[in-house]
């Protein structure tokens, strides 16, 4: 596969951007091999800038849940460019978008946009702290919820991909009142709570963790966080900045049953666009500036162009029968892929959740950051590089997961299937 345009790009960019990218973990360090360069993108297909076209299933981390540039959001954007982009001023979009958002989530009974997942996680943490009045939370190890000093602790995605067990420039004070526990142990929280849960002021959670590969909650989980909380006056925050809009139109929240007090969404929420949100219970939502005391804010907070897609691909995703074909379709995929390591005699641990699945190289019983952990992650770089050689992209990471979307077709699903058994039958 001839990728000389992308290797002389990543050259260049390597002068001026650190790394040669703005996110870390799209540099491919721990699958080998320069990054390739997207040139354009649409419906189930990526363009590289040598040309090389692939079916791919990262679709920018979870965004592209109808597929690359489709038409519905392209129209509402092409509407309302002329309008004008940003005001920094009240718009009727904002409040139809929070509308939208309170319909698909009940328990969002106010919300605030903001422009990335990390904006909103940080943000809620911050208001579940002023509405406690204490400083202790707890997240889980291999949970990953951006990149705020107070949530980078033990975190997954980019941090377990590089390897980067902390981070330099977060100091002990922003880390010290981070309380990790290992995630689906409700025991430990429980632990936890027992010793300083009147100091607690939240619990961070991924309902499905998707940072370190997709590891569903075990039954009683979740259940045990909200428990936990009610006995101890502790704000339950639910970051489905991957989840939300993805497993269910109302989430993971709804697919499980389980109330949190307050939501981060992102990713999807945005249409391809820079959005972020948080919501909640009305009595700590009103805490926020300017009705309350715990400030928040964001120049580009709910601008009109991120406002209209992120409204168009909702009106998308609350169509009849939409959910029943992301399941359907990521059921194929993820049991296609499982199946052909089967059959290469390779272990492996298949988790999926409706339209996000991951593939561990690993015999264990992926439940946590510890089992996860376990994974032959050069394996896994070695069958993603040979799913990219043979036209089907994969994230570049072990400890991501693998999206589905309404674009990819059946056909689109067995080349990646068929690509995954000859990969695996040249690793076995
Ligand atoms: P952003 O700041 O990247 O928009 O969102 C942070 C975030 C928060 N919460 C969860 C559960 C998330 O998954 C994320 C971001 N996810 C990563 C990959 N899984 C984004 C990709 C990247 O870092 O480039």
């Amino acid at each position: 596969m001839d990728t000389t345009r992308s290797q002389q790009l990543m050259a260049e960019a390597s002068k001026v951007i650190p790394g040669g990218v703005n996110s870390p973990v799209r540099a491919f360090r721990s699958v080998g091999g320069a990054p390739i360069f997207y040139d354009h993108a649409k419906g189930s297909r990526v363009w590289d800038v040598d040309r090389n076209v692939y079916v791919d299933f990262v679709g920018s981390w979870g965004p592209m849940i109808l597929g690359h540039a489709p038409e519905v959001v392209l129209e509402a954007v092409r509407a309302q460019l002329g309008r004008g982009t940003s005001f920094g001023a009240p718009t009727e979009l904002e409040v139809r978008m929070a509308q939208a958002v309170v319909a698909a989530v009940p328990s969002i009974e106010m919300v605030r946009m903001v422009s990335s997942g990390t904006e909103a996680t940080m943000s809620a943490l911050r208001l579940a702290r002023g509405f406690t009045g204490r400083d202790l939370f707890v997240k889980f190890d291999g949970n990953y919820h951006g990149h705020s000093d107070a949530l980078l602790t033990s975190a997954g995605s980019g941090l377990v991909t590089l390897g980067i067990p902390s981070t330099p420039g977060v100091t002990a004070g922003a880390a010290g009142d981070t309380i990790v526990l290992p995630y689906n142990d409700i025991a430990a929280v429980v632990q936890a709570f027992e010793a300083r849960g009147d100091r607690i002021a939240a619990v961070i959670v991924e309902p499905v963790a998707g940072n370190m590969g997709v590891v569903p909650p075990r039954p009683g989980f979740l259940e045990g966080l909200r428990a936990v909380c009610d006995s101890f006056g502790s704000v339950l925050i639910f970051d489905e900045v991957i989840t939300g809009f993805r497993v269910a139109l109302g989430g993971a929240q709804e697919r499980y049953a389980v109330t949190p007090d307050l939501t981060t969404l992102g990713k999807i929420i945005g249409g391809g666009f820079p959005v972020g949100a948080f919501g909640g219970r009305a009595e700590i939502m009103e805490r926020l500036a300017p009705l309350g005391p715990v400030y928040q804010a964001g120049t580009l907070s709910g601008n009109p162009i991120a406002m209209v897609a992120g409204l168009a691909l909702i009106g998308e995703l609350s169509k009849p029968g939409v959910y029943a074909e992301l399941e359907r379709k990521g059921a194929r995929l993820a049991s296609g892929i499982c199946k052909a390591a089967e059959t290469a005699g390779i272990e492996t641990c298949c988790t999926r959740v409706g339209s996000m699945s991951c593939t561990f190289f690993t015999a264990e019983d992926v439940v946590d950051w510890a089992t996860a952990a376990t994974s032959d992650t050069q394996r896994y770089a070695a069958f993603f590089r040979g799913m990219l050689e043979r036209g089907v992209t994969l994230a570049p990471s072990q400890y991501e997961a693998t999206f589905t979307s309404l674009a990819h077709t059946d056909e689109d699903i067995d080349i990646a299937i068929a690509a995954a058994a000859e990969t695996l039958e040249e690793l076995s």
